[in-house]
């Protein structure tokens, strides 16, 4: 390479200096170079290799034990002035977290090799994509973002281009939590993390920029950055119709992305197309539509719990070329999990042998890394520049009780209202106590990279923007019923309500009107070919008091995020209250 950015060389070289690294490595994201990273680590022991014969190019990366997810308390962002950063965040002012941080990145790179990657969100060459350089010192980082994202010389060609990036600067450090934080400085378009190798919290491209320094750029620039999955629904007569979903972490996203439909759906010719499973990059087009990009290139999937059963499309892909993280392996070394199938691993996450009383074989927040394209139901429409058309939105959470399986917003003003008051229950995907319910607007609460009531705002001005905006709806696969378990039977079978959402979208069906929206009437969805009918009357139920609670609930919620609370979500709110009575 001949001509480079000056101020992406500058900055490579400040960074080399600073944390006194002993080489510094261009990434071209070629596979020669990636069998070289992964030859190192099998040195290093950073990776196992996998059974060859059923996982051929497989590898195992055993993190530290105290590195297993990502971590938001000690997630900042640094803006200057607090407000605008919002009570969703925690937030440091810049000078103080660069001081921090410099502190940290002193020096630290010694005896290692800087890595400069430069990557793309987004197809190459679409007019929605941005470009970043994540600086690490950790190949485990360099290899899952090459499949993460589109890595190497065409990235730089078109940061050139670009002239423009965003800095990422990651060092693994020592590992110490204590000396662990993930900070964001939107105004200056940069990321650095330090202490954790991690996948949310290392793999730069992801969270960081896609999502809490998107959402930044796209609240100037008026589009919307959003933890959602892309996916088309092609049905018998062919048409395919794009849905974009919001759910918390480790909620089903990557199984719903891949959704393959029930028998009955499946011999009519129903058929399911995959975009993404994480992120949705939404821009209103031209002709009032809204258009979704997926920014990343890859999955970074929820190990356990995925089979045969739950999720074939990603078996199918975990069979060649996938890095796993933390997930047990078997007698011949083939990489499990719980929920796989039966067999008994010899191994746990962490490389001992495998004792039940130890807890869980493989770590609750065990990952895959793939390349979307290994996906069987790779979409077509995945590389194109222009994004694909959505036509509904989808906001899930985790609820054992009152939220229906399904239910349709009046109007995208009262969507933004469900989706800002979306609530779930917290899974592993974090640190900190599972199973809790809490807000998580939009699917965002980790990840909004501003004030939560300015962000709302947005919203409703990008749907200003929609002569056609998507219908939007709220669902919950995870209904229980008085002897816990789940009521739904989820996975394959919610194409039952992806149909009657379609079906709302084109105005097909009539629904039942109530107060907190319109839900789906006695009949409406189709439950043929199921061994058992699950009981629709608790999945579906409309419970007057459970809803005036959850309204107040709401209500003290917002509260939080005064006085930069639209008042429109406020009238939404005082309408539905009023109609409750
Ligand atoms: O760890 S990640 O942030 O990459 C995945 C997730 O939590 O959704
Ligand atoms: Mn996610």
């Amino acid at each position: 390479m001949t001509f480079r950015l000056a101020s992406l060389t500058k900055w490579v070289e400040q960074a080399a200096a600073h944390a006194r690294a002993d080489h510094v490595h261009w990434c071209d994201g070629s596979d020669a170079e990636n069998q070289r990273l992964i030859d190192l680590m099998l040195e290093t022991g950073d990776l196992v290799r996998l059974n060859e014969q059923t996982h051929p190019d497989c590898y195992l990366h055993r993190s530290d034990p105290d590195d297993v997810a990502r971590v938001e308390h000690l997630t900042y962002v640094c803006t200057e002035d607090p407000h605008d950063a919002g009570p969703n965040n925690n937030w440091m002012a810049p000078d103080e977290a660069h001081a921090l941080m410099d502190d940290l990145f002193a020096g630290c790179m010694e005896g290692r090799t800087l890595y400069v990657v430069p990557y793309c969100m987004g197809p190459i060459d679409s007019p929605f994509s941005r470009c970043g350089v994540e600086i690490t010192d950790s190949p485990y980082v360099v290899v899952n973002m090459r499949l993460m994202t589109r890595m190497g010389s065409d990235a730089l060609e078109r940061i050139e281009r670009d002239g423009s990036f965003v800095k990422g600067l990651h060092s693994t450090g020592d590992l110490d939590p204590e000396r662990r934080f993930i900070v964001h400085f939107p105004e200056e378009l940069s990321i650095q993390s330090f202490g954790s190798g991690y996948g949310g919290n290392a793999l730069l491209g992801k969270k960081c920029h896609a999502l809490r320094i998107a959402s930044h750029q796209a609240r100037t620039e008026g589009w919307l950055a959003e933890h959602m999955l892309i996916v088309g629904i092609e049905n018998p007569a062919g048409e395919v119709r794009y849905l974009a979903a919001a759910f918390p972490s480790a909620c089903g996203k990557t199984n719903m992305a891949m959704l393959i439909p029930p028998e009955p759906y499946r011999e009519a010719g129903w058929k399911v197309w995959t975009l993404g499973d994480d992120i949705a990059w939404l821009h209103p087009g031209q002709d009032g539509r809204l258009y979704a990009i997926n920014p990343e290139a890859g999955f970074f999937g929820v190990a356990p719990g995925t089979s045969r059963s739950t999720n074939p499309n990603a078996l199918a892909m975990l069979n060649k070329g996938a890095i796993f993280t933390n997930v047990a392996v078997t007698e011949d070394n083939q990489p499990w999990w719980e929920g796989l199938d039966d067999r008994v691993p010899a191994l746990d996450w962490r490389g001992r042998k495998y004792d039940p009383s130890n807890g869980p074989a493989a770590h609750p927040n065990s990952r895959f890394t793939t390349s979307m394209q290994a996906c069987p139901s790779y979409s077509d429409q995945a590389e194109n520049p222009d994004g694909v058309p959505i036509d509904a939105i989808i906001f899930g959470g985790r609820r054992a009780q009152l939220a229906p399986l399904v239910l349709q917003a009046r109007d995208w003003e009262h969507g933004v209202l469900v989706g800002a008051a979306m609530a779930s229950e917290t899974t592993a995907a974090a640190a900190g106590q599972v199973g809790v319910v809490r807000r998580d607007p939009m699917a965002m609460k980790p990840f909004g990279g501003y004030h939560f009531g300015d962000y709302w705002q947005h919203w409703l001005e990008v749907g200003q923007q929609l002569t056609h905006p998507p219908a939007i709806f709220q669902v919950n696969w995870f209904r229980r019923d008085d002897e816990g378990g789940f009521i739904w039977p989820g996975f394959g079978d919610n194409l039952r309500v992806v149909e009657w959402i379609l079906d709302r979208c084109r105005g097909q069906v009539s629904a039942v009107e109530t107060p907190v929206g319109f839900l789906p009437e006695d009949g409406a969805i189709d439950l043929s070919g199921l061994k058992r009918a699950p009981d629709m009357n608790a999945l579906l139920a409309y419970d007057v008091d459970g809803w005036r609670r959850e309204l107040s609930e709401m209500a003290g919620f917002f509260q939080e995020f005064e006085p930069r609370v639209p008042e429109s979500l406020h009238g939404q709110l005082a309408r539905a209250s009023a109609e409750i009575g």
